[in-house]
C-alpha cells in the first residue's frame, strides 16, 4: 500500500474508533474491509465525494431492548436483545440471531457488517443484520429456551418483516429456537410468511439449509483447490467447533475423501487419528443437538485424545476449517500451521483469523485462505433460496437446492479471482471478496443519491 494510502487508512481507523468506542470487534472487522477498499477508492473519487465507506460503517439502526422470562424455579431473569439493521441498499436486511454470553453491541455490530459484504457476494438480493442476546443456553431446560425465545421475539416482531428484516441462525441458535421464534411470530401478527429462515421442513423451510454453511465452506475449498489442480480427496482435515457448521463441514469433507481428525467445543478438541467415519459424526450430532452434552464425551465413547483447554492448530493437516467463533486463530496458532505446511484454509465461522495471524498467513504465498464472507456464504445464500421458495409457496428438492448452493459458490470464487488477482499471478482471496463485496453495495447506495 502506498503511504498516502496508508495514511488514509489509518485516518479512516481512528474516526471510526472515535464514533464507536470500547468495540474492538467492529473495529477489527471494519479494518479488514478498509484495508482493501481504502487502496480500491484512491483512484475513483465518486466514492470518495459520496463517503461511501463512511456511510457503509454506520448501521441504518440498532434496536436494543429489554427480555423478561421466567426460567423453570419461578425467578424472573432478564436480558438484552438486540437487532442492527446494518445496511438495506440491495434486499432487506438478512442475518442470523446468536444467543451467547459473550454476545454486545460490539460483537453484534461486527457480524451485520460482515454480513453485508457476504450477502452482496451471493448476488441473491439481500441485505445486511444481525442480531441476538447474551442469554446463555447452555444448562437451560428445554422450556426455558421456549419462554427466552417467545418473550425475544415478542419485542423483536415489531422491526422484523419478509421484505424488511429475516433473521435466521447462528451460535446457539437452531432449529429448536428457529421453531420457537417463528411460532411466536406467527402468534403475534397472524400471518404465516417467510420472517425466518432456518426453518423446520414441516414449516416452510428449505431443503439443505441446514447444511448449507458447512458445505459450502467445503465447495469453497475445493474451488480454490480445483484453480490449482488440486482436490481434496486424501487431505488430511482439522476442523474446530462441533456445532452446525462444523459438522457439516465435517460431513462434506469425508464425502469428498478428506480424513477429518479433529472436532471441538470452548473445553477443548478430540484427536481422532484414524478419521472420523459417518456413524462417529451422526453420534455428535446427537450429542450436540439432542443430548447437548461436551466433546470431551466422545473421547471416552470412541478412545481418542481429548485435549482440554486447547484449540486444534497444532495438530498436522493438509486442510483447516475453524468453524466455531470468532478469533479463535491467533498469531501462535497461525504459527503452527504455517509450520505444518498447510495447503488451505476456509473460515467457516465468522472472522475467526485475528489481524496478526492474517498477516502472517498472507506472507505464505502457497497458502490458500478464504475469508469467512466468502467461505461460510452458503448458509445465508440458502437462506436466500428459502425466501425466493416462501415467495414462491413451493419446496424445492434437496438436489435443486444443493445444485443451486454449488452455483453460488462457484460464483463467489470467481468474484474472488477476478478482484483478487495479483500481477503476479497470486489470489488475494480476502481482496477479492472485499472488493467484490463492496461494489455492488456501493453502486446501488450511489443509485439512490444522498440519503
Ligand atoms: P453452534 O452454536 O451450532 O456451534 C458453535 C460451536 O462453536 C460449538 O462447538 C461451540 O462450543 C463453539 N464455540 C462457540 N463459542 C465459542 C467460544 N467462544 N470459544 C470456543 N468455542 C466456541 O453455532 P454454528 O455452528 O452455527 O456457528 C459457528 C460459527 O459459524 C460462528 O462463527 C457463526 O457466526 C458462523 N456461521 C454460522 C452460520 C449458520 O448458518 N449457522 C452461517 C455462517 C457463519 P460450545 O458448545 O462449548 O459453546
Ligand atoms: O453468519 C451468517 O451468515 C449466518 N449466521 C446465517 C445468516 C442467514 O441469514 O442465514
Amino acid at each position: 500500500m502506498a503511504d498516502n494510502q496508508e495514511d488514509e487508512l489509518e485516518r479512516f481507523m481512528e474516526g471510526v474508533k472515535r464514533r464507536n468506542p470500547g468495540e474492538p470487534e467492529f473495529h477489527q472487522a471494519v479494518h479488514e474491509v478498509a484495508m482493501d477498499i481504502v487502496p480500491y477508492i484512491a483512484d475513483k473519487p465518486i466514492y470518495k465525494e459520496l463517503m461511501i465507506l463512511e456511510r457503509m460503517t454506520e448501521p441504518d439502526r440498532i434496536i436494543s431492548f429489554r427480555v423478561t422470562w421466567e426460567d423453570d424455579q419461578g425467578n424472573i431473569r432478564v436480558n438484552r436483545g438486540y437487532r442492527v439493521q446494518q445496511n438495506n441498499s440491495i434486499g432487506p436486511y438478512k442475518g442470523g440471531i446468536r444467543f451467547h454470553p459473550s454476545v454486545t453491541q460490539s460483537v453484534l455490530k461486527f457480524l451485520a457488517f460482515e454480513q453485508t459484504f457476504k450477502n452482496s457476494l451471493t448476488g441473491l438480493p439481500m441485505g445486511g443484520g444481525k442480531g441476538g442476546s447474551d442469554f446463555n443456553p447452555k444448562g437451560k431446560s428445554d422450556r426455558e429456551v421456549m419462554r427466552f425465545c417467545q418473550a425475544f421475539m415478542t419485542e423483536l416482531h415489531r422491526h422484523i418483516g419478509p421484505d424488511t428484516d429475516v433473521p435466521a441462525g447462528d451460535i446457539g441458535v437452531g432449529a429448536r429456537e428457529v421453531g420457537y421464534m417463528f411460532g411466536q411470530y406467527k402468534r403475534l401478527v397472524n400471518r404465516f410468511e417467510g420472517v425466518l429462515t432456518g426453518k423446520g421442513l414441516e414449516f416452510g423451510g428449505s431443503r439443505i439449509r441446514t447444511e448449507a454453511t458447512g458445505y459450502g465452506t467445503v465447495y469453497m475449498m475445493e474451488d480454490m483447490l480445483t484453480h490449482h489442480k488440486e482436490s481434496i480427496d486424501g487431505k488430511i482435515c482439522v476442523v474446530s467447533g462441533s456445532g452446525n457448521v462444523a459438522t457439516y463441514c465435517a460431513k462434506k469433507l469425508m464425502e469428498l475423501g478428506g480424513k477429518v481428525v479433529t472436532l471441538s467445543d470452548s473445553s477443548g478438541f478430540v484427536y481422532d487419528k484414524d478419521g472420523l467415519t459417518l456413524e462417529k459424526l451422526e453420534w455428535v450430532m446427537d450429542l450436540k443437538e439432542k443430548r447437548r452434552g461436551r466433546i470431551e464425551e466422545f473421547a471416552r465413547e470412541f478412545g481418542t485424545e481429548f485435549h482440554e483447554g486447547e484449540r486444534p492448530w497444532g495438530v498436522p493437516c493438509n486442510l483447516a476449517f475453524p468453524c466455531a467463533t470468532q478469533n479463535e486463530i491467533e498469531l501462535a496458532d497461525a504459527e503452527k500451521l504455517v509450520a505444518n505446511n498447510v495447503r488451505g484454509i476456509a473460515e467457516g465461522a465468522n472472522m475467526p483469523t485475528t489481524p496478526e495471524a492474517i498477516k502472517l498467513i498472507q506472507k505464505k504465498r502457497d497458502l490458500l485462505h478464504a475469508p469467512s464472507k466468502a467461505a461460510n456464504a452458503g448458509g445465508v445464500g440458502v437462506s436466500g433460496l428459502e425466501m425466493s421458495q416462501n415467495s414462491l409457496r413451493l419446496q424445492w428438492s434437496a438436489g435443486e437446492v444443493d445444485v443451486r448452493l454449488r452455483e453460488i459458490i462457484k460464483g463467489i470464487h470467481d468474484q474472488c479471482v477476478e478482484f483478487g488477482r495479483q500481477s503476479d499471478g497470486h489470489i488475494d482471496y480476502f481482496k477479492g471478496a472485499n472488493v467484490a463485496g463492496f461494489n455492488k453495495v456501493a453502486k446501488a447506495m450511489i443509485a439512490y443519491g444522498v440519503m
